[in-house]
């Protein structure tokens, strides 16, 4: 429980680095009551963005990505993890 950090690497259709993108990171709970953790990734290396996140409890946590391509294109993709 505490600090995590969250990286991604993005790729395209083509498995092609996807560079330039806006990434913000958006953490939510399953349970109702918990307001959602918001953050800017920064692309801490081409097509690797990195974000770090304060999960203040244990449990399952899903992680929505809010991406915003450099041409405009936006899109959504979201993962699940567990803090304990
Ligand atoms: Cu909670």
């Amino acid at each position: 429980m505490g600090p995590a950090t969250v990286t991604v690497a993005l790729r395209d259709a083509t498995a092609k680095p996807v560079m330039g993108a806006h990434v913000t990171v958006e953490a939510n709970m399953s349970h109702p009551g918990m307001s959602p953790i918001f953050r800017d990734a920064r692309e801490i290396a081409p097509s690797r963005y990195q974000a770090d996140l304060e999960l203040g409890m244990r449990g399952d946590w899903v992680i929505l990505l809010h991406i915003r391509l450099a041409n405009g294109e936006k899109l959504e993709r979201q993962l699940a993890i567990g803090v304990e």
